[in-house]
């Protein structure tokens, strides 16, 4: 989830927004999933998909020790960092060893994220609802992380699983859109498609995302993002302020031009939305990653864990929130009992699945609950829940975003969410 855009022209923070431009191209997409050789080649295509299916399973049993894959590491190129001896290199390694089992839940999150997002991108194709392309990201999740219906950590649904509901929004929408039940949108082959996606461990949250497109058109726009993103993860580190890394991503976004249908737009990047950091059950931790020079002089602080995420648009710049909301999360602190008691129901639902990771309707409607808008609507009035509507730039605009999960080290900084894709 990214952060809903605040009023005015503050930069905004909000749960759910970030993820990254899409690392596969169109072409890259689309193999595998033809089927237009001769029949022979079908079949051959079936089988691999059977196998491809069979690998989703509970990835305790790919690893049987448990300790699941590093992302990729990358030195702080800050001046401070540079500083370091080897003693307190030292110092730092056991403080980091401190965190070890807090890195390797993340880490495992990270490699189930990238499992999920390969198996996606192996099957999607224009034409495909968005609900089935949910669907897919989903079902791969819940097995992978063992809480699917027969899976064993079915009976601990808070454990590990669904991060955050699937991202999947089309064109001018910039985030915040999943299907609700009955939605029959369809992917276009024209469309700029963000998919974001959250797999959590323990409440440690892999918040990354890409941008899938069928046209080359838009690769300037991808590749916007892209590049800007890991400007972001470059300049990330402790001590560095949050304005700076905003300034670089800033001045990257706004090197790109893309043309669509004979005009040339210089792409810029929207400057209500934001990366975060990311807390225990909470996808916003409270400070925002800005993707513009904002003045923001809050820093950023070892072992600290950040979801770096930008959003490149030929738009205004600006998102607003809009449409019918799928997308809420319980405010953290206690909450007087709901007098309605549908109300509280509802809520024991959702303390139960969720806790103050967000959720969407389709969740609540797989989980039995049935009519409950107007509880839910109750629940958001009295501030127990938050809504997080769709975010939009101006009508007619594109769209793109890419998002990786960084982990900041004592003495390295680790792109957890980096994989052969992005
Ligand atoms: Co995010």
């Amino acid at each position: 989830m990214s952060e809903a855009p605040v009023s005015n022209d503050q930069v905004a923070k909000s749960p759910e927004d970030g993820a990254n431009p899409s690392s596969v191209t169109a072409d890259e997409k689309l193999t595998g999933n033809e089927t237009t050789g001769a029949s022979g080649d079908k079949k051959k295509n079936k089988k691999k998909k059977k196998k491809a299916n069979n690998n989703i399973k509970n990835i305790e049993l790919l690893f049987p020790d448990l300790k699941y894959p590093e992302g990729e590491w990358m030195e702080y190129h800050q001046d401070h960092n540079l500083q370091r001896t080897t003693d307190e290199e030292k110092r730092y390694l056991l403080r980091d060893a401190e965190n070890a089992e807090r890195w390797n839940d993340v880490r495992k999150g990270a490699e189930i994220h990238r499992r999920v997002r390969k198996n996606l991108q192996n099957k999607i194709k224009p034409d495909m609802s968005l609900t089935d392309v949910v669907n897919v990201v989903e079902n791969a999740t819940r097995k992978f992380t063992g809480v699917d219906e027969n899976g064993d950590h079915k009976d601990q649904p808070k454990s590990q699983g669904i991060g955050f509901p699937t991202g999947v929004s089309l064109n001018n929408c910039a985030a915040h859109f999943t299907p609700n039940a009955g939605d029959k949108t369809i992917l276009r082959y024209e469309d700029v498609m963000k998919v974001d996606i959250g797999v959590q461990v323990n409440g440690y949250i892999v918040d990354s995302a890409f941008t899938v497109t069928f046209d080359d058109k838009y690769n300037n726009l991808l590749e916007a993002v892209k590049e800007s993103t890991n400007t972001g993860v470059r300049e990330s580190g402790i001590d560095v302020r949050l304005t700076d890394i905003g300034e670089a991503i800033q001045e990257v976004m706004e090197s790109y031009e893309v043309e669509l249908n004979g005009e040339t737009f210089q792409v810029k990047p929207c400057r209500n939305l934001c990366g975060h950091n990311i807390a225990p059950y909470k996808i916003h931790g409270g400070k925002s990653v800005p993707l513009v020079k904002n003045g923001d002089q809050t820093k950023m602080e070892e072992g600290e864990h950040f979801a770096i995420e930008t959003f490149g648009t030929t738009g205004r710049g600006y998102v607003i929130t809009g449409g019918e909301v799928s997308h809420y999360a319980k405010n953290q602190g206690t909450w007087p009992t709901p007098a309605l008691s549908k109300a509280k129901s509802l809520l024991k639902t959702i303390d139960d699945n969720f806790g103050t990771l967000p959720f969407c309707r389709r969740y609540l409607d797989r989980l039995g609950e049935e009519k409950y808008l107007f509880a839910l609507n109750s629940l958001v009035k009295h501030g127990i829940v938050e809504e997080y509507p769709p975010l939009w730039d101006i009508q007619g605009s594109y769209t793109a975003q890419s998002e990786h999960t960084i982990l900041l080290h004592p003495h390295k900084k680790e792109v957890v969410s980096r994989g052969d894709d992005y």
